[in-house]
């Protein structure tokens, strides 16, 4: 079964579903961009789980309680710092989704929200990876029956539109 995708513009932590998905780093003890956002919105109690994970792999992804979020689930995973394009990025970015929709089935959940990840301080062109985002999700073969890509600003919005052929 593949998932229905949405775009919407606006802030992730305010979505009404069961799962968001971080962009985060290695540490997942938190940062700047939607990373920050989810911490400061989940609460405290977030950072003191995200201390006993022990990090994650770029590609890989963790889960945890939604804490004051709407969402029951966050979903940290880490994205590729761009490079160039030749050190993997687009299997890694790709591993993020697929990984991400893994752990979100395993938890049982229908919906879930996805910031356009690597975009913002990793430096990933949004084309592509939006490009990646949508060609992983739509391939997934997945139990989530609800997908949407949350975009921050216009121009991304606007990319996934025209892959979503909205
Ligand atoms: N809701 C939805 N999207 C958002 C929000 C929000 N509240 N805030 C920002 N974005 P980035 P990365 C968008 O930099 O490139 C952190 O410090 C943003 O406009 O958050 O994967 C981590 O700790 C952009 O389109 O993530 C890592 O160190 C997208 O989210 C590093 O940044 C991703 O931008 C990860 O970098």
């Amino acid at each position: 079964m593949n998932p229905e995708l949405q775009v919407h513009q606006g802030d992730i932590t305010e979505q009404r579903v069961d799962a968001i998905v971080n962009a985060a780093n290695e540490t997942l003890l938190g940062g700047g961009g939607v990373d920050g956002a989810i911490h400061r919105a989940a609460g405290p109690e977030l950072l003191a789980v995200c201390r006993t994970l022990g990090g994650c792999e770029t590609g890989r992804a963790k889960i945890t309680p939604g804490f004051d979020l709407v969402a029951s689930w966050i979903i940290h995973t880490v994205g590729p710092i761009w490079d160039g394009g030749h050190r993997a990025e687009p299997e890694l970015l790709a591993s993020c989704y697929r990984n991400s929709l893994t752990l979100a089935e395993e938890a049982g959940v229908d919906s879930i929200a996805f910031p356009a990840i690597s975009t913002g301080v990793y430096g990933y062109p949004i084309e592509d990876a939006a490009d990646v985002a949508v060609r992983t999700v739509r391939t997934s073969n997945c139990a989530v029956s609800l997908v949407r890509f949350v975009a921050f600003d216009t121009q991304t919005y606007d990319v996934y539109c025209g892959l979503l052929g909205e």
